[in-house]
Protein backbone atom coordinates (compact mmCIF):
# COMPACT_ATOMS: atom_id res chain seq x y z
CA UNK A 1 0.00 0.00 0.00
CA UNK A 2 1.07 3.48 -0.53
CA UNK A 3 2.62 5.19 2.16
CA UNK A 4 1.86 8.71 1.04
CA UNK A 5 -0.71 10.43 -1.38
CA UNK A 6 -0.91 13.78 -3.05
CA UNK A 7 -4.08 15.27 -3.32
CA UNK A 8 -4.70 17.38 -6.64
CA UNK A 9 -7.92 18.65 -6.04
CA UNK A 10 -9.13 21.40 -3.17
CA UNK A 11 -12.52 22.04 -1.14
CA UNK A 12 -14.78 19.36 -0.12
CA UNK A 13 -13.27 16.74 -2.12
CA UNK A 14 -9.92 17.17 -1.27
CA UNK A 15 -11.20 17.06 2.35
CA UNK A 16 -12.94 13.85 1.67
CA UNK A 17 -9.93 11.79 0.01
CA UNK A 18 -7.56 12.79 3.17
CA UNK A 19 -10.35 11.68 5.59
CA UNK A 20 -9.99 8.01 3.36
CA UNK A 21 -6.49 8.48 3.95
CA UNK A 22 -6.30 8.89 7.12
CA UNK A 23 -8.42 6.29 8.01
CA UNK A 24 -6.24 3.87 5.81
CA UNK A 25 -3.28 5.14 7.55
CA UNK A 26 -1.66 6.97 4.20
CA UNK A 27 0.02 9.92 4.83
CA UNK A 28 -1.21 13.30 2.79
CA UNK A 29 0.18 16.01 0.98
CA UNK A 30 -2.06 18.54 0.04
CA UNK A 31 -1.77 21.49 -2.36
CA UNK A 32 -3.50 25.17 -2.18
CA UNK A 33 -3.76 28.24 -4.26
CA UNK A 34 -3.13 31.40 -2.94
CA UNK A 35 -7.38 31.69 -2.86
CA UNK A 36 -7.28 28.93 -0.44
CA UNK A 37 -4.54 30.02 1.75
CA UNK A 38 -5.39 29.02 5.18
CA UNK A 39 -8.92 27.42 4.82
CA UNK A 40 -9.29 24.66 7.52
CA UNK A 41 -9.11 21.83 5.06
CA UNK A 42 -5.74 22.26 4.84
CA UNK A 43 -5.18 21.55 8.31
CA UNK A 44 -5.94 17.35 7.48
CA UNK A 45 -3.27 16.90 5.65
CA UNK A 46 -0.21 16.39 6.63
CA UNK A 47 2.03 18.74 4.62
CA UNK A 48 0.43 21.78 2.58
CA UNK A 49 2.23 23.37 -0.71
CA UNK A 50 1.13 26.37 -2.47
CA UNK A 51 1.16 25.44 -6.13
CA UNK A 52 0.36 29.29 -7.59
CA UNK A 53 -2.26 32.04 -7.77
CA UNK A 54 -6.06 31.34 -7.89
CA UNK A 55 -6.95 30.98 -11.26
CA UNK A 56 -6.80 27.30 -11.64
CA UNK A 57 -4.77 27.15 -14.82
CA UNK A 58 -2.08 28.74 -12.47
CA UNK A 59 -2.16 26.61 -9.45
CA UNK A 60 -5.21 23.03 -9.91
CA UNK A 61 -4.43 22.86 -13.68
CA UNK A 62 -0.51 23.56 -13.87
CA UNK A 63 0.70 19.83 -14.24
CA UNK A 64 4.35 20.86 -13.71
CA UNK A 65 3.64 22.67 -10.58
CA UNK A 66 1.63 19.30 -9.35
CA UNK A 67 4.11 17.28 -10.47
CA UNK A 68 7.09 19.34 -8.78
CA UNK A 69 5.15 19.20 -5.72
CA UNK A 70 4.67 15.25 -5.54
CA UNK A 71 8.56 15.26 -5.82
CA UNK A 72 8.85 17.68 -3.13
CA UNK A 73 6.58 16.17 -1.12
CA UNK A 74 7.84 12.39 -1.67
CA UNK A 75 4.49 10.77 -2.77
CA UNK A 76 3.85 7.74 -4.67
CA UNK A 77 0.40 8.72 -5.49
CA UNK A 78 -1.40 11.17 -7.15
CA UNK A 79 -5.39 11.10 -6.27
CA UNK A 80 -6.97 13.92 -8.49
CA UNK A 81 -10.57 13.99 -7.23
CA UNK A 82 -13.15 15.22 -9.30
CA UNK A 83 -12.70 18.13 -12.24
CA UNK A 84 -9.45 20.28 -12.62
CA UNK A 85 -6.89 17.26 -14.13
CA UNK A 86 -9.19 13.98 -13.13
CA UNK A 87 -9.91 13.54 -16.80
CA UNK A 88 -6.79 14.94 -18.23
CA UNK A 89 -5.56 11.53 -20.05
CA UNK A 90 -1.89 13.58 -20.53
CA UNK A 91 -1.38 14.26 -16.84
CA UNK A 92 -2.23 10.88 -16.10
CA UNK A 93 0.29 9.82 -19.00
CA UNK A 94 2.90 12.65 -17.60
CA UNK A 95 2.51 11.04 -13.79
CA UNK A 96 3.36 7.27 -15.02
CA UNK A 97 5.97 8.83 -16.68
CA UNK A 98 7.47 10.55 -14.09
CA UNK A 99 6.51 7.58 -11.35
CA UNK A 100 3.79 8.58 -9.72
CA UNK A 101 0.56 6.28 -9.51
CA UNK A 102 -2.44 8.14 -10.69
CA UNK A 103 -5.22 7.46 -8.82
CA UNK A 104 -7.93 6.69 -11.71
CA UNK A 105 -7.97 4.77 -15.23
CA UNK A 106 -5.03 4.07 -17.46
CA UNK A 107 -4.37 7.06 -19.37
CA UNK A 108 -4.87 4.91 -22.79
CA UNK A 109 -8.30 3.76 -21.27
CA UNK A 110 -9.43 7.39 -20.65
CA UNK A 111 -8.30 8.75 -23.34
CA UNK A 112 -10.11 6.19 -26.10
CA UNK A 113 -13.79 6.36 -23.57
CA UNK A 114 -13.09 10.63 -23.61
CA UNK A 115 -13.69 10.62 -27.14
CA UNK A 116 -17.45 10.38 -27.41
CA UNK A 117 -17.34 8.68 -30.43
CA UNK A 118 -14.79 6.18 -29.79
CA UNK A 119 -16.76 5.39 -26.69
CA UNK A 120 -20.16 4.45 -28.45
CA UNK A 121 -17.99 1.90 -30.78
CA UNK A 122 -17.15 0.03 -27.55
CA UNK A 123 -20.30 0.05 -26.45
CA UNK A 124 -21.94 -1.17 -29.76
CA UNK A 125 -19.07 -3.69 -29.25
CA UNK A 126 -20.14 -4.44 -26.32
CA UNK A 127 -23.87 -5.29 -26.54
CA UNK A 128 -24.65 -1.95 -25.37
CA UNK A 129 -27.48 -0.29 -26.32
CA UNK A 130 -26.61 3.30 -27.59
CA UNK A 131 -28.56 6.18 -29.09
CA UNK A 132 -29.17 5.52 -33.30
CA UNK A 133 -27.17 8.08 -35.00
CA UNK A 134 -24.39 7.90 -37.26
CA UNK A 135 -21.45 5.85 -37.69
CA UNK A 136 -18.28 7.50 -36.43
CA UNK A 137 -18.13 11.27 -37.50
CA UNK A 138 -19.51 13.27 -39.33
CA UNK A 139 -17.53 14.36 -42.38
CA UNK A 140 -19.71 16.14 -45.03
CA UNK A 141 -22.72 18.04 -44.95
CA UNK A 142 -24.93 15.37 -47.10
CA UNK A 143 -23.98 12.36 -44.86
CA UNK A 144 -25.91 14.16 -41.81
CA UNK A 145 -28.83 15.08 -43.84
CA UNK A 146 -29.10 11.51 -45.25
CA UNK A 147 -28.70 10.09 -41.49
CA UNK A 148 -30.71 12.40 -39.97
CA UNK A 149 -33.39 11.17 -42.16
CA UNK A 150 -33.37 7.80 -41.65
CA UNK A 151 -33.38 8.40 -38.13
CA UNK A 152 -35.88 11.29 -37.81
CA UNK A 153 -35.74 14.69 -36.37
CA UNK A 154 -35.35 15.63 -34.08
CA UNK A 155 -31.87 15.00 -34.05
CA UNK A 156 -28.76 16.20 -31.56
CA UNK A 157 -25.45 17.26 -32.84
CA UNK A 158 -22.77 16.40 -30.15
CA UNK A 159 -19.44 16.96 -30.07
CA UNK A 160 -16.43 14.00 -29.87
CA UNK A 161 -14.70 15.95 -27.63
CA UNK A 162 -17.65 17.21 -25.63
CA UNK A 163 -19.30 16.27 -22.82
CA UNK A 164 -21.15 17.61 -19.97
CA UNK A 165 -23.54 19.21 -22.30
CA UNK A 166 -20.80 21.21 -24.03
CA UNK A 167 -21.04 21.76 -27.55
CA UNK A 168 -24.59 20.24 -28.32
CA UNK A 169 -27.23 21.73 -30.55
CA UNK A 170 -30.78 20.46 -31.15
CA UNK A 171 -31.78 20.37 -34.89
CA UNK A 172 -35.44 20.09 -35.59
CA UNK A 173 -35.30 20.06 -39.52
CA UNK A 174 -32.59 19.63 -42.76
CA UNK A 175 -32.14 23.60 -42.23
CA UNK A 176 -31.22 24.20 -38.49
CA UNK A 177 -29.09 20.85 -38.79
CA UNK A 178 -26.86 22.04 -42.05
CA UNK A 179 -26.55 25.56 -39.77
CA UNK A 180 -25.83 23.56 -36.19
CA UNK A 181 -23.08 21.43 -38.01
CA UNK A 182 -20.84 24.00 -38.63
CA UNK A 183 -21.80 26.37 -35.56
CA UNK A 184 -21.08 22.98 -33.70
CA UNK A 185 -17.78 22.23 -35.36
CA UNK A 186 -16.85 26.03 -35.00
CA UNK A 187 -17.60 25.72 -31.30
CA UNK A 188 -15.98 22.62 -30.62
CA UNK A 189 -12.86 23.53 -31.89
CA UNK A 190 -12.89 26.51 -29.75
CA UNK A 191 -13.51 24.89 -26.87
CA UNK A 192 -11.84 21.48 -27.39
CA UNK A 193 -9.49 22.19 -30.10
CA UNK A 194 -11.93 19.15 -31.88
CA UNK A 195 -13.88 20.23 -34.57
CA UNK A 196 -15.25 16.19 -34.52
CA UNK A 197 -19.20 15.80 -34.60
CA UNK A 198 -21.46 13.66 -34.83
CA UNK A 199 -25.11 12.79 -34.47
CA UNK A 200 -28.05 11.36 -32.34
CA UNK A 201 -31.77 11.03 -31.96
CA UNK A 202 -32.80 13.46 -29.85
CA UNK A 203 -34.45 11.30 -26.78
CA UNK A 204 -36.90 14.08 -25.47
CA UNK A 205 -37.73 14.23 -21.80
CA UNK A 206 -35.36 11.54 -20.99
CA UNK A 207 -33.95 10.39 -17.31
CA UNK A 208 -30.44 10.86 -16.47
CA UNK A 209 -29.11 7.04 -14.91
CA UNK A 210 -25.70 6.38 -14.20
CA UNK A 211 -23.79 3.36 -12.73
CA UNK A 212 -21.45 3.49 -10.65
CA UNK A 213 -18.52 0.87 -11.41
CA UNK A 214 -15.38 -0.26 -10.00
CA UNK A 215 -12.57 -2.48 -11.85
CA UNK A 216 -9.23 -3.61 -10.38
CA UNK A 217 -6.51 -4.47 -12.65
CA UNK A 218 -6.45 -8.27 -12.29
CA UNK A 219 -9.72 -8.26 -14.78
CA UNK A 220 -12.57 -8.44 -11.69
CA UNK A 221 -15.55 -5.80 -12.56
CA UNK A 222 -18.38 -4.94 -10.16
CA UNK A 223 -20.99 -2.46 -10.36
CA UNK A 224 -22.53 -0.28 -7.56
CA UNK A 225 -25.87 -0.04 -8.81
CA UNK A 226 -27.33 2.93 -9.96
CA UNK A 227 -28.01 7.00 -9.37
CA UNK A 228 -30.78 8.97 -10.16
CA UNK A 229 -29.60 12.62 -11.31
CA UNK A 230 -32.57 13.30 -13.46
CA UNK A 231 -32.72 16.84 -10.94
CA UNK A 232 -30.64 18.98 -12.97
CA UNK A 233 -30.26 22.57 -13.97
CA UNK A 234 -28.00 23.53 -16.41
CA UNK A 235 -26.51 20.63 -16.81
CA UNK A 236 -25.54 20.78 -13.16
CA UNK A 237 -26.88 18.70 -10.75
CA UNK A 238 -29.10 19.36 -8.01
CA UNK A 239 -30.56 16.14 -6.77
CA UNK A 240 -28.82 12.93 -6.79
CA UNK A 241 -30.37 9.39 -5.11
CA UNK A 242 -30.17 5.83 -5.12
CA UNK A 243 -31.68 3.34 -6.51
CA UNK A 244 -33.41 5.40 -9.19
CA UNK A 245 -36.90 4.71 -7.73
CA UNK A 246 -38.54 5.18 -11.16
CA UNK A 247 -37.06 2.34 -12.42
CA UNK A 248 -38.59 -1.46 -12.70
CA UNK A 249 -36.11 -3.56 -10.96
CA UNK A 250 -35.16 -5.88 -14.29
CA UNK A 251 -34.45 -2.32 -16.46
CA UNK A 252 -32.26 -1.68 -13.19
CA UNK A 253 -30.76 -4.87 -13.42
CA UNK A 254 -30.10 -4.75 -17.38
CA UNK A 255 -28.60 -1.45 -17.04
CA UNK A 256 -25.84 -2.49 -14.67
CA UNK A 257 -24.78 -5.16 -16.57
CA UNK A 258 -24.59 -3.20 -19.76
CA UNK A 259 -22.14 -1.21 -17.29
CA UNK A 260 -20.08 -3.54 -16.57
CA UNK A 261 -20.09 -4.93 -20.15
CA UNK A 262 -18.62 -2.25 -21.32
CA UNK A 263 -15.76 -1.56 -18.42
CA UNK A 264 -15.08 -5.05 -19.35
CA UNK A 265 -14.75 -4.22 -22.85
CA UNK A 266 -12.63 -1.35 -22.87
CA UNK A 267 -10.36 -2.30 -20.81
CA UNK A 268 -10.99 0.37 -18.06
CA UNK A 269 -9.58 0.17 -13.86
CA UNK A 270 -10.03 2.28 -10.86
CA UNK A 271 -14.06 3.84 -9.97
CA UNK A 272 -15.98 5.12 -12.78
CA UNK A 273 -19.64 6.04 -13.90
CA UNK A 274 -21.25 5.18 -17.02
CA UNK A 275 -24.34 7.33 -17.93
CA UNK A 276 -27.16 6.50 -19.98
CA UNK A 277 -30.61 8.50 -20.88
CA UNK A 278 -33.69 6.43 -20.21
CA UNK A 279 -36.60 7.57 -22.36
CA UNK A 280 -40.22 7.49 -20.90
CA UNK A 281 -40.53 3.64 -22.49
CA UNK A 282 -37.51 2.82 -20.14
CA UNK A 283 -35.57 2.30 -22.99
CA UNK A 284 -31.74 3.07 -22.11
CA UNK A 285 -28.86 4.63 -24.44
CA UNK A 286 -25.54 4.58 -23.26
CA UNK A 287 -23.87 8.36 -23.76
CA UNK A 288 -20.54 8.46 -22.01
CA UNK A 289 -18.59 7.39 -19.14
CA UNK A 290 -17.02 9.59 -16.36
CA UNK A 291 -13.53 8.73 -15.82
CA UNK A 292 -13.11 9.84 -12.13
CA UNK A 293 -14.84 9.79 -8.78
CA UNK A 294 -18.23 12.23 -9.26
CA UNK A 295 -19.58 14.79 -6.81
CA UNK A 296 -22.47 12.02 -6.27
CA UNK A 297 -20.28 9.35 -5.20
CA UNK A 298 -21.29 8.97 -1.24
CA UNK A 299 -25.69 8.11 -2.66
CA UNK A 300 -23.67 4.91 -3.34
CA UNK A 301 -21.41 4.55 -1.14
CA UNK A 302 -24.28 4.44 1.79
CA UNK A 303 -26.90 1.95 -0.14
CA UNK A 304 -24.17 -0.17 -0.64
CA UNK A 305 -22.13 0.07 2.60
CA UNK A 306 -18.79 0.78 0.77
CA UNK A 307 -15.78 3.26 0.83
CA UNK A 308 -15.14 4.70 -2.54
CA UNK A 309 -12.22 6.38 -2.30
CA UNK A 310 -11.03 4.06 -0.45
CA UNK A 311 -11.16 1.27 -2.95
CA UNK A 312 -10.25 3.71 -5.48
CA UNK A 313 -6.34 3.57 -3.37
CA UNK A 314 -6.48 0.11 -2.77
CA UNK A 315 -6.98 -0.93 -6.66
CA UNK A 316 -4.59 1.68 -8.01
CA UNK A 317 -1.66 0.00 -5.48
CA UNK A 318 -2.70 -3.00 -7.29
CA UNK A 319 -4.66 -4.62 -5.30
CA UNK A 320 -7.19 -7.14 -5.93
CA UNK A 321 -11.07 -6.24 -5.55
CA UNK A 322 -12.31 -9.03 -3.16
CA UNK A 323 -15.79 -7.71 -3.73
CA UNK A 324 -18.10 -10.43 -5.72
CA UNK A 325 -21.06 -8.66 -7.37
CA UNK A 326 -23.50 -10.89 -5.50
CA UNK A 327 -22.09 -9.49 -2.14
CA UNK A 328 -22.43 -5.93 -2.77
CA UNK A 329 -26.45 -5.13 -1.24
CA UNK A 330 -28.39 -2.24 -2.27
CA UNK A 331 -29.51 -0.85 0.96
CA UNK A 332 -32.48 1.60 2.09
CA UNK A 333 -32.70 4.79 -0.03
CA UNK A 334 -30.11 7.20 -0.01
CA UNK A 335 -30.56 11.60 -1.40
CA UNK A 336 -27.67 13.47 -1.86
CA UNK A 337 -28.63 17.84 -1.99
CA UNK A 338 -25.53 19.62 -3.32
CA UNK A 339 -25.73 22.88 -1.47
CA UNK A 340 -24.12 25.56 -3.43
CA UNK A 341 -23.36 29.23 -2.76
CA UNK A 342 -25.59 30.50 -5.79
CA UNK A 343 -28.19 33.50 -5.99
CA UNK A 344 -31.73 32.12 -6.98
CA UNK A 345 -33.05 35.50 -7.57
CA UNK A 346 -29.81 36.48 -9.77
CA UNK A 347 -29.80 32.88 -12.27
CA UNK A 348 -28.19 31.38 -9.72
CA UNK A 349 -24.81 32.82 -10.58
CA UNK A 350 -22.11 32.02 -7.91
CA UNK A 351 -22.85 33.89 -4.29
CA UNK A 352 -18.92 34.35 -3.02
CA UNK A 353 -18.52 35.93 -0.07
CA UNK A 354 -17.97 34.84 3.77
CA UNK A 355 -20.19 32.34 5.92
CA UNK A 356 -21.01 34.74 9.05
CA UNK A 357 -22.82 31.67 10.60
CA UNK A 358 -23.68 27.86 9.73
CA UNK A 359 -25.10 25.31 11.52
CA UNK A 360 -24.92 21.95 10.21
CA UNK A 361 -27.97 19.82 10.68
CA UNK A 362 -27.06 15.97 12.19
CA UNK A 363 -28.93 13.01 13.42
CA UNK A 364 -29.99 9.94 12.67
CA UNK A 365 -29.23 9.28 8.77
CA UNK A 366 -27.31 12.17 8.11
CA UNK A 367 -23.81 12.48 5.97
CA UNK A 368 -22.49 16.11 5.50
CA UNK A 369 -19.38 16.23 3.36
CA UNK A 370 -17.92 20.13 3.39
CA UNK A 371 -15.10 21.82 3.86
CA UNK A 372 -16.42 25.32 5.01
CA UNK A 373 -17.03 27.07 8.63
CA UNK A 374 -18.11 29.91 9.61
CA UNK A 375 -15.59 32.77 9.03
CA UNK A 376 -15.17 30.93 5.44
CA UNK A 377 -14.46 32.86 2.68
CA UNK A 378 -15.98 31.26 -0.96
CA UNK A 379 -13.57 32.15 -3.47
CA UNK A 380 -14.79 33.70 -6.67
CA UNK A 381 -12.90 31.50 -8.78
CA UNK A 382 -13.69 27.89 -8.75
CA UNK A 383 -17.03 26.01 -8.50
CA UNK A 384 -19.53 27.26 -6.25
CA UNK A 385 -20.10 23.85 -4.22
CA UNK A 386 -20.29 24.41 -0.18
CA UNK A 387 -20.95 21.25 0.50
CA UNK A 388 -23.03 18.54 0.36
CA UNK A 389 -25.98 16.99 2.55
CA UNK A 390 -26.38 13.13 1.88
CA UNK A 391 -29.29 11.25 3.66
CA UNK A 392 -29.82 7.50 3.71
CA UNK A 393 -32.72 5.87 5.47
CA UNK A 394 -34.28 2.28 4.61
CA UNK A 395 -37.26 4.13 2.64
CA UNK A 396 -37.21 6.75 0.03
CA UNK A 397 -40.17 8.17 2.08
CA UNK A 398 -38.41 8.50 5.27
CA UNK A 399 -35.31 9.81 3.09
CA UNK A 400 -37.16 12.54 1.48
CA UNK A 401 -38.63 13.51 5.14
CA UNK A 402 -34.78 13.33 6.69
CA UNK A 403 -33.86 15.64 4.27
CA UNK A 404 -36.72 18.04 4.30
CA UNK A 405 -36.08 17.76 8.11
CA UNK A 406 -32.03 18.26 7.71
CA UNK A 407 -32.42 21.39 4.86
CA UNK A 408 -34.83 23.29 8.18
CA UNK A 409 -31.96 22.61 10.20
CA UNK A 410 -29.21 24.41 7.90
CA UNK A 411 -28.21 27.65 8.58
CA UNK A 412 -25.97 29.28 6.14
CA UNK A 413 -25.66 32.94 6.59
CA UNK A 414 -23.60 35.68 4.64
CA UNK A 415 -24.06 34.00 0.91
CA UNK A 416 -27.21 32.83 -0.72
CA UNK A 417 -27.25 29.33 -0.98
CA UNK A 418 -29.38 26.50 -3.42
CA UNK A 419 -30.97 25.16 0.05
CA UNK A 420 -34.45 26.86 -0.15
CA UNK A 421 -34.75 25.52 -3.68
CA UNK A 422 -33.72 22.04 -2.62
CA UNK A 423 -36.63 22.33 -0.50
CA UNK A 424 -38.53 22.97 -3.27
CA UNK A 425 -38.01 20.37 -5.12
CA UNK A 426 -37.72 17.72 -2.37
CA UNK A 427 -41.76 18.45 -1.46
CA UNK A 428 -43.21 18.58 -4.71
CA UNK A 429 -45.15 16.17 -5.49
CA UNK A 430 -43.61 14.94 -8.89
CA UNK A 431 -40.44 14.84 -7.34
CA UNK A 432 -41.76 12.66 -4.25
CA UNK A 433 -43.71 10.59 -7.58
CA UNK A 434 -40.77 10.76 -9.18
CA UNK A 435 -42.45 11.67 -12.47
CA UNK A 436 -39.93 14.20 -13.28
CA UNK A 437 -37.72 14.43 -16.68
CA UNK A 438 -34.16 16.45 -16.80
CA UNK A 439 -36.27 19.49 -17.54
CA UNK A 440 -38.32 19.31 -14.77
CA UNK A 441 -36.51 22.49 -12.69
CA UNK A 442 -36.95 24.71 -15.62
CA UNK A 443 -39.95 24.49 -16.54
CA UNK A 444 -41.51 24.24 -13.13
CA UNK A 445 -39.74 27.16 -11.61
C1 LIG B 1 -28.77 13.76 -24.99
C2 LIG B 1 -30.06 14.26 -24.73
C3 LIG B 1 -31.08 13.83 -25.56
N1 LIG B 1 -30.83 13.00 -26.57
N2 LIG B 1 -28.56 12.91 -26.02
C4 LIG B 1 -26.53 16.46 -21.77
C5 LIG B 1 -25.17 16.30 -21.20
C6 LIG B 1 -24.52 15.14 -21.85
N3 LIG B 1 -24.00 14.27 -20.82
C7 LIG B 1 -25.57 14.50 -22.66
N4 LIG B 1 -26.76 15.30 -22.55
C8 LIG B 1 -27.89 14.99 -23.22
N5 LIG B 1 -27.72 14.11 -24.24
C9 LIG B 1 -29.58 12.57 -26.79
N6 LIG B 1 -29.36 11.76 -27.84
C10 LIG B 1 -30.25 15.12 -23.67
C11 LIG B 1 -29.16 15.51 -22.91
C12 LIG B 1 -29.45 16.41 -21.83
C13 LIG B 1 -29.36 16.02 -20.51
C14 LIG B 1 -28.91 14.75 -20.17
C15 LIG B 1 -28.83 14.37 -18.87
C16 LIG B 1 -29.19 15.26 -17.87
C17 LIG B 1 -29.62 16.52 -18.17
C18 LIG B 1 -29.70 16.92 -19.48
C19 LIG B 1 -30.14 18.21 -19.79
C20 LIG B 1 -30.22 18.58 -21.09
C21 LIG B 1 -29.87 17.70 -22.11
Amino acid sequence: MFQRILVANRGEIALRVMRACREMGIQTVAVFSEADRGAHYLDSADEAFCIGNAPASDSYLDYKQIIAACEVGNVEAVHPGYGFLSENAAFAEMCRDCNIEFIGPHHEAMAKLGDKVSAREIAKSAKVPVVPGTEGLISDEAEAVKVAGEIGYPVLIKATAGGGGKGMRVARNEMNLKQGLKQAAQEAEKAFANPGVYLEKYIEAPRHVEVQVLADNHGNVVHLWERDCTMQRKHQKVVEESPAYALPNKVREEICKAAVRLVKTSGYTNAGTVEFLVDPDHNFYFIEVNARIQVEHPVSELVTGTDLVQWQIRVAAGEKLDLKQKQIPCNGSAIEIRINAEDPDNDFRGSPGTITKLRLPGGPGVRIDSHVHEGYRIPPYYDSLIGKLIVHRPTREQTIATTLRALDEFVVEGVKTTIPLARKILSHPAFVESKVDTTFIERTW
